[in-house]
């Protein structure tokens, strides 16, 4: 008991995440076939065949009416159909002598299809956070320490030797005019404590500072980081975007195409 008016003697069935073509024509007058719930209505023309996309994504039964003046019994004239699973489908399109076999199999294609979909992404995820990781921790444990040891390296060394050279040349100086090079000794000793005192008291310092410095920017980095993941946590709680939904809608009618055809091969094979 359907209702009146809006039901009919044979439903159509079709699967839902599957695309389709429809093609409409008439064998008299010209008539419009319409679905408003799926956003459909076309002209069936004698002598013309028309097409039109259709596509549903959940299962149920649709209802719709000839929409174009076609005659006295243009009132009586309903449009119904069942959406159903590919598999529903399939078992109502085949013949009901046809046999159907190897769900077990074809089960087990279906999850190991799956299976190594969902194992793909899942590797991908992480192998994406763990190279971000290494990135992170190669820059600040690894590069930077091999940076200043060399760098450092580099400027006690070269320092060395050119204290080396200036305490010869000084040597020499001292032998010919002793007081002008006492002179510079000394000035040059008064810049020696200064810097003594740099390095000793003002760098420590400095670097202390530079410390908390640094600290503070891992924790705001690590903050943001946290607000960021509880933002799309929220927004992905929130609703999907356009974005996201046209992916995932694409996504799931991908892999029920996939299932459809396995089973249609699979009751048509008859394994
Ligand atoms: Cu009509």
């Amino acid at each position: 008991g359907g209702y009146r008016l809006l039901d009919v003697d044979n439903r159509f069935v079709v699967p839902y995440t599957v695309p389709m073509r429809v093609l409409v024509s008439s064998s008299d007058v010209v008539h419009s076939w319409a679905i408003p719930s799926a956003g459909v209505k076309v002209d069936g023309v004698a002598g013309r065949v028309n097409q039109v996309g259709l596509s549903f994504f959940g299962p149920g039964v649709v209802y719709g009416q000839c929409s174009e003046l076609c005659g006295v019994n243009h009132s009586f004239m309903p449009v119904c159909g069942e959406v159903v699973s590919c598999e529903a489908y399939a078992l109502w399109l085949l013949p009901k002598n046809c046999p159907v076999g190897s769900t077990l199999w074809g089960n087990c294609c279906d999850w190991g299809y799956m299976l190594l979909c969902g194992l793909g992404r899942g590797v991908k995820w992480c192998g994406g956070l763990y190279w971000g990781w290494w990135k992170f921790f190669g820059y600040y444990f690894m590069v930077m320490p091999v940076k200043w040891t060399v760098d450092s390296t580099v400027v006690v060394v070269t320092g060395s030797v050119h204290t080396c050279c200036d305490f010869f040349d000084w040597g020499l100086w001292f032998l010919k005019s002793p007081s002008a090079a006492c002179n510079h000794a000394a000035i040059k000793i008064d810049g020696w404590i200064e810097s003594l005192f740099m390095t000793v008291v003002v760098t420590p310092i400095e670097i202390t500072w530079n410390a908390f410095g640094t600290i503070g920017s891992v924790i705001g980095k690590a903050g943001r980081g946290l607000i960021q993941l509880i933002e799309s946590a929220i927004s992905e709680l929130s609703g999907p975007d356009e974005t996201h939904t046209k992916r995932a809608v694409c996504e799931e009618v991908r892999v029920w195409m996939v299932r459809f055809y396995r089973v249609m091969a699979s009751r048509f094979r008859g394994d």
